[in-house]
């Protein structure tokens, strides 16, 4: 059966399936949301969904900036798509009904502005990946040298990148008095809310100092931390969709969890997140930090470990009993990096995300955890380290992934199949390059990658563990690697070996 408004009452009759228990065409538009990837049809999206069920003044206008592949897809189905939800148990589908609309900014610059200075619009939200904000990650504030955002400051009033958006319509919204806004970064960014504040105020400041002032007193970036697995859709999930009754040309596999910890610093009206599901709190920091570094970062360096090992899925990766144990070691050191949370067991969070990486019905792609490591690394591992090291906590699997980031930029596995590592910039910087020339080297990689910070560059026993982790891996391959990580130096363990 095909998905739209009219077939709606239909699809509720198969079997697992859920809809929409609110009628669509009451829905108005009170959200835009910038970058309608995967990850947000799955995460923020049901959520406004859940929303609108007792509250019809929230529907989402999405923006996308270059892609019309969403909008291609979805538009013939009145933007509807179904999300699968795996569990142990079995499936539940939902029709989710929120999106209402996706304009495709390079198609149509001039209905993306007017989408965004809809006084109806209280709230932007974005996904747009940490590349997406054109900050420099070692700096976190706007990165003038990059040629998008150069070529945006450039001509102004013909904007291509997302901070350019905001700035343009928040000038309009200035001049056309517009009612406050709030703009949510979703993005999995520490601090996510400080970045896009300070990358749109430097970006206005280059318009006039007056629209500076205005957003400083009347826009809100609230930091946001957001979580639930979402692999790329597969042919064979499209595929098997249609073996169950819907053809959806997008649909949506997930698993079934969802989180949502938003930061209460509202410019005005916002949707109650609280009544869906979603934790409204003073600070969201330390829950960004421990979702970044325990989730996030674990699988950064599992998608790096297991790619290497030549897995192709996470959970086939989760069966190596040494990839596991090296997952929970780093889980265990990240957690020691953050701050406690009331209310929060970190060993219960810790077996619950094992958990979710063991699950053998989400058939999420390692390439999909690795890609764009150079955008990545910073707030997944990075910091971790710096934070372990300045408070002489373990950090032994957190340099090994460190060293098997520098293994994978080389972009091939242990057999020597191609790995495509998916980050533009590791490969445009020449960083992939030197990766392939460093010989067990991490020195030439940390210092040109610009990531890594002097302390940590000049810590010679940490940098001794790096090299000592990339030269193992190099020569005993990445899983007899991951069991070497608290050995002693390699002569020593290698005359060891040698013994028997
Ligand atoms: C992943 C995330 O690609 C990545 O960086 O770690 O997309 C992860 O699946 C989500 O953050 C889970 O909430």
């Amino acid at each position: 059966m095909s998905i739209s408004n009219d077939t709606l009452d239909d699809l509720a009759d198969l079997p697992d399936v859920k809809t929409p228990q609110y009628d669509r065409s009451e829905v108005t538009p009170g959200i835009v949301h910038i970058g309608p990837s995967h990850f947000a049809r799955g995460h923020l999206f049901k959520y406004i969904d859940r929303i609108l069920h007792h509250d019809s003044q929230w529907g989402i206008r999405a923006i996308s900036l270059k892609s019309s592949n969403v909008r291609d897809a979805l538009e013939k189905q009145d933007y509807l798509y179904t999300i699968t939800e795996h569990t142990a148990a079995g499936k539940q589908r939902h029709v989710v009904g929120s999106l209402m609309n996706i304009t495709v900014a390079q198609e149509n610059p001039k209905t993306t502005l007017d989408v965004l200075c809809d006084p109806n619009i209280k709230l932007v939200t974005i996904t747009v990946t940490q590349k997406g904000y054109g900050h420099d990650p070692s700096t976190g504030t706007l990165d003038f040298e990059r040629d998008d955002i150069k070529q945006c400051l450039e001509s102004m009033d013909a904007p291509s990148t997302t901070v350019g958006y905001l700035v343009a319509a928040l000038e309009r919204r200035m001049q056309e008095g517009a009612p406050p806004l709030t703009i949510m970064s979703c993005d999995n960014m520490p601090s996510n809310g400080s970045i896009l504040r300070n990358v749109v105020l430097a970006y206005a400041a280059q318009k006039s100092s007056k629209l500076r002032r205005y957003i400083e007193s009347n826009i809100t970036f609230p930091s946001t931390m957001v979580d639930r697995i979402v692999p790329t859709t597969t042919e064979t999930d499209v595929f098997n969709a249609q073996s169950a009754g819907i053809s959806d040309e997008w649909p949506i596999i997930t698993e079934n969890f969802m989180q949502w910890a938003i930061e209460d610093n509202f410019a005005g009206q916002v949707p109650d997140f609280a009544s869906v599901g979603a934790t409204v709190c003073d600070y969201v920091e330390p829950f960004e930090l421990m979702k970044l570094r325990m989730l996030n970062g674990a699988h950064m360096a599992l998608g790096c470990v297991g790619g290497l090992a030549g897995y192709e899925f996470v959970d086939e990766a989760m069966k190596n009993p040494s990839i596991h144990s090296f997952v929970l070691g780093f889980m265990e050191e990240a957690s020691g990096t953050v701050p406690n949370i009331k209310g929060v067991d970190f060993a219960y969070y810790q077996d619950e995300l094992v958990k979710r990486l063991e699950n053998p019905y989400m058939k999420d792609e390692l390439v999909r955890l690795a890609r764009n490591g150079t955008q990545k690394i910073n707030g997944r591992v990075v910091d971790t380290l710096e934070d372990a090291k300045a408070n002489e906590k373990p950090y032994q699997h957190i340099a090994f992934a460190t060293a098997a980031w520098i293994q994978y930029l080389k972009g091939y596995d242990e057999e020597g199949n191609e790995i495509d590592i998916n980050d533009e910039n590791a490969v445009s910087s020449g960083l992939q390059q030197i990766a392939r020339n460093s010989n067990g080297n991490p020195q030439p990689v940390m210092t040109a990658s610009r990531l890594f910070d002097y302390h940590l560059m000049n810590d010679k026993h940490f940098m001794a563990d790096v090299t000592r982790h990339l030269q193992n891996i190099g020569q005993w391959g990445v899983i007899r690697a991951t069991e070497e990580i608290y050995s002693e130096p390699q002569q020593d363990r290698e005359a060891a070996y040698q013994k028997g």
